[in-house]
Parts: C-alpha cells; structure tokens; sequence
C-alpha cells in the first residue's frame, strides 16, 4: 500500500527496511538489501542523491581522497566503465557519479526526495519502527537504518546580532544551487578548516576585498591536483583490485605510500629529502610518508617544522605569514588538509588575514562583524564554521527506542554503539558509517561499503533463522564504546579542538567519536563478530 508524494517514488505506507539518506550509504544499502530480496526504501531530505555532495556546492569544492579510490568498489564494471577527470575529483564530478550509480542500478524508484524525517518511533509491541516525515505520511518498517552522513547538519556560532546583517550569509554546506556571485564583492570567510580554504582558494581573484577570519591556522599540503589522462586511467584500472585491496588492508581506507619507518631513526638528511619528496607528491600521504609522524610529538615537531618552513616560502607579508603559520597542536590532532594556492591567496593585495584567536570577534552588525580589535564592513558572509559531526543528524531524526528512550538521552554522555552500527536499546536500528566506527577517519566511501555488507549479512542471518529482532546487548556496547574512546583518547586528535571530539559545538560531550584504531583493525573484529554468529547481538 503506498501514499502518493510528487518528489520520486511514491513514500510506502511499510516495508521491511526503511533507510535514511540517499548518499553514498543509503544507495549502496538500497542496491544490497534489494539484491537480497529486502522490500528496503530511502527517505531524502534533498530533492537528489548525493549526500553531501549534493549540498556542497559551495566554490572550489573538491574531495582530497584522490578519485580512484574515492569511489565504489562493489562493482567492478561500474569502475571499470567510469572515468575520473582529475587526481582530486570536484563536487559537479562526484555528485554526477552518484546520479550515475543511482540511475544504472535502478535505485530512484525506491527513493522518496524532499522529504525529512521528524521522528523514528520504536513500536515494542509491534516490533516495528514508525518513521513520520514533514509530508505527514508515516513509515512502519521492521528495520531502520540510518545513513545521514556524519557532516551534514550545518554549525553557525551564534554571535550576537547576526540576525541584524543586512547583507547574504551563506555556509558551505547549504550552498545556493544557482551559485552566488561573489565578484566585485567584500566578502568575509570565517573558519579555515577544508571547506574555508577551498573557498578561499576559489574566490580570491573575483572578489574585491577577501577578509579571512582565522581561529586556527590550518596544517594544509598541496594537494598536486592534476587531470587524469587516459593512460594515468588505464593504470589504475589494470590494477584496480589492488589497490581495493590494499586500501581494505590500509589504516585509513586507502592505500597510501610510506616509508615504513619512523622519522626518528633517520638523519637530519635524510628526513628533508624524504619529506620533500611527499611534500612533491602531494596529497594527505604526507603524514603517512613515517611512521611516528601522526603517534610521536617529537616526530610530529620535525614534520611539522617542514610545513612551516614551505608555507613560509610561500607567503611573502610577514605579518600575515605569522598568522597563518600552523602551531599549537601537531598535525594530526586535526583533519589536515589539503590546498591548491591557498597560501599564495595571501599574496594578493585584496585578501586579508585577522587573527581571530587574538581578537575574537565580538559581534554582528549590520554592516560586518566586530572583533575586540576592529570592524570589518562586507557585503557577503560566508560561515565555514564546520558542522555538528557525526551525532548531530542523528540525534535530530527523532529517535525513540525501547520505553520510549530517546536516543538524545541515551547518549547524553557521547554515542554509545556496538561496533558502531548498533545501539543498545534500539532494537532493529542500524547505523552506517558513524560514531564508533571508522567512517570520517577513513576513505568513508570504502567504510561504507563495509558497513552496508555487514548490516546486509546480519540481516540475512536473521532472516535465516527466521528471527526479527536484532539488538546490541547493553554489555557489549558498554565495551566497545569504552574501547572507542580508549583508543581515541591515546591519540593525537586528544589534543586537538576539533570536531573528532565535539569541540566545535557548545555544551558537546567531548570524546573521540569515530574508531580511530585502523579501518583494516576493525574490518576483522567485525568479520570476526559475524563468524562467531554475532556474539553481543541478541537476535530473537
Ligand atoms: O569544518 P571544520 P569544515 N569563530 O570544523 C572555525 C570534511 N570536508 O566544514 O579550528 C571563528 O573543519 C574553526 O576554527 P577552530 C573534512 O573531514 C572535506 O571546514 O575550531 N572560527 C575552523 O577553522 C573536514 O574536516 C573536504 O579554532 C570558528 C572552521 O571554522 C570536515 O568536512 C572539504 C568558529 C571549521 O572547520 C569539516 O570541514 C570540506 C567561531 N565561533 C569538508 N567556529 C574535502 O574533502 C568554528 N570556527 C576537501
């Protein structure tokens, strides 16, 4: 039985799985449980596929995984037949492949656009899940599955009078679809992680005055970004199940080049030569290119002292070199990132650096934003502040599980999962790619996959033996959580405010989120779990 809506496939009124998110968990998960007989359907808040890259529209948007291995690995036609144009594919290019893999699989007719869900509702004596939707239509479906990507609820700091600026404020993720002209315009960017110097990069040269509002300097590489030619192509894709492979094996989701060896062991010599040759390369190997430089602060200092010296060869106003200099926390306590003449921005007269840090800003008006130290008059605001990652989209469905716990109090202390994809006290609930597990620590398109096959093979175990409940025993959530954040809080993102932990969001629970111990780590504690017929799931 289905009600009509006019945005895609009509919304069912039940079905065996209801999915969440029409990025690239929720296509693969629609493509997998339909190919094992599930009756599965995705509601999207969007008016496409593409998840975040739908939204990121944003100028200069691009993915700094470069795109052989930003992609599926399910279907080995579908890589061998699509052809990337650059080493770092831009958004146009990613979000034209989603709509590709949706279109060659059949996904759209299981997928209702433009629609939000408003509240997850578990039925305990029904054993099913209610999905209501802002159309008003409700959803009854034995499983859920949440796959809402781990950056899509967009975070504006709420400074006072923001509400009076009589200019445009945009943040990156939300970007107007019909794009927004920038020329001629003074335009401010706050915030100088991935999205904020992407940004900067791509608009420096249109806009008549650039004001950049750093809080903290940005650990970036250059990204070398190039076209692919057919023979780069052809290459890769002799080889492409090897490099799968060992980007499975790898700990990050993506293979990647390394010395083996810690910088420590070599000499002064040695270390400039070989951090120079990443530093050629370019791209996030840099971090990779020894062994202690992501785990050892004094290896980190050296690596870090490398960065530093570049960027300095780069920027040539000294007071803006001091700014933009990165130091304070090592590289790896944040998400480096990756720019393409982001520093060399700097070296126009129109752009310009304020230290935010130093002289925080004070208020809006409604002409521009005042610091502690002066006003800055722009036409246009553009807020890279970041999102509230990883919990924030989930905790705004609405979920309720068994007595009517909403999942916001039960994780009132910071998510607790098992494996990351279950929730105690959630029965028939699955999460791809989010907390407690590796997803934004990791290529996440591969993490995905994992998880999709996973979730998809507890589910067909279930069905086998004609059960239909699956839920985490509190216990083994309670472990895995405290093993999560064990391993978390050893590493160097411990040290840094980022949204790994949820420092970027007032009042957040700060506590390493995603499983940080290697994706191939934990690829094998969760085959591991499967092959033993899933010890910590009580399925009945
Ligand atoms: O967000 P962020 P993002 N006043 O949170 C600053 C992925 N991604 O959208 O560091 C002033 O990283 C904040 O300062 P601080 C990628 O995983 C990937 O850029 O908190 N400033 C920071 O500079 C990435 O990590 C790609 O001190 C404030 C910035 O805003 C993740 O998405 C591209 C502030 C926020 O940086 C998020 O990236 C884009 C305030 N009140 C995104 N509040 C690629 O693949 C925050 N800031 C290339």
């Amino acid at each position: 039985m289905t009600t009509s809506t006019n945005t895609g496939a009509a919304l069912p009124t039940t079905c065996d799985v209801l999915i969440v998110g029409a990025g690239f968990g929720g296509l693969y998960m629609l493509h997998k449980l339909r190919q094992l007989g599930f009756d599965a359907h995705v509601i999207e808040a969007a008016a496409g596929v593409g998840g975040t890259w739908y939204w990121n529209r944003y100028p200069g948007a691009r993915c700094d995984i470069e795109s052989i291995q930003y992609s599926y690995s399910f279907d080995d036609e579908l890589q061998q037949e699509w052809n990337w144009s650059e080493r770092y594919a831009a958004q146009p290019e990613i979000l034209a492949y989603a709509e590709h893999v949706a279109d060659r699989f059949g996904l759209r007719s299981g997928i209702t656009f433009s629609t939000r869900v408003t509240a997850t509702t578990y039925d305990a004596a029904r054993n099913l899940w209610m999905i209501d939707t802002d159309r008003g239509a409700q959803v009854n479906a034995r499983f859920c599955i949440a796959a809402v990507g781990c950056l899509s609820t967009p975070q504006v700091p709420s400074w006072p009078g923001v509400e009076n600026f009589a200019g445009e404020i945009y943040h990156p993720g939300a970007w107007p679809h019909e794009g927004v002209d920038l020329r001629g315009k003074r335009v401010a960017v706050i915030g100088t992680g991935s999205s904020g110097i992407q940004i900067i990069s791509a608009i420096a040269d249109e806009v008549e005055h650039l004001t950049v509002f750093q809080r903290t300097p940005t650990f970036a590489f250059p990204a070398h970004n190039r076209p692919l030619s057919p023979e780069d192509l052809a290459a890769a894709k002799a080889r492409y199940s090897e490099i799968r492979e060992a980007a499975r094996r790898a700990p990050q989701g993506r293979a990647f080049a390394t010395e083996g060896r810690p910088l420590l062991g070599d000499t002064p010599d040695q270390r400039d030569e070989v951090l120079r040759r990443y530093w050629a390369m370019g791209g996030l190997d840099f971090t990779k290119a020894y062994d202690d430089i992501s785990s050892v602060l004094e290896a980190d200092a050296v690596a870090a002292d490398f960065v530093r010296d570049r960027i300095s060869e780069v920027v040539q106003d000294p007071a803006k070199r001091e700014v933009l200099l990165p130091r304070g926390h090592p590289i790896s306590a944040k998400r480096p990132c990756l720019e393409i003449n982001y520093f060399a921005s700097f070296n126009r007269p129109n752009v310009e650096i304020v230290d935010v840090r130093a002289n925080p800003i004070v208020e809006v008006t409604a002409t521009g934003i005042r610091t502690t130290a002066a006003t800055h008059d722009v036409d246009v605001i553009i807020v890279a502040t970041g999102y509230d990652a990883m919990t924030g989209t989930l905790l705004r469905l609405g979920v309720v599980g068994r007595d009517g716990v909403a999942l916001t109090e039960a994780w009132a202390a910071g998510p607790r999962t098992y494996l990351g994809v279950l929730v105690d006290g959630f029965p028939n609930f699955f999460i791809v790619a989010g907390p407690g597990s590796p997803s934004v620590f990791s290529n996440v398109i591969l993490a995905i996959e994992q998880h999709v096959d996973w979730i998809s093979d507890l589910l067909t175990f279930a069905r086998s033996a004609e059960a239909d409940l699956v839920e985490a025993d509190p216990a083994a959530a309670q472990e895995w959580t405290a093993h999560v954040t064990d391993i978390g809080e050893r590493t160097f993102l411990s040290l840094g405010n980022s949204w790994y932990r949820g420092a970027n969001i007032p009042g957040k629970p700060q506590v390493v989120m995603p499983y940080v111990g290697g994706t191939h780590v934990y690829r094998d504690k969760c085959d591991a779990v499967a092959a033993a017929g899933y010890p910590g799931v009580s399925i009945s």
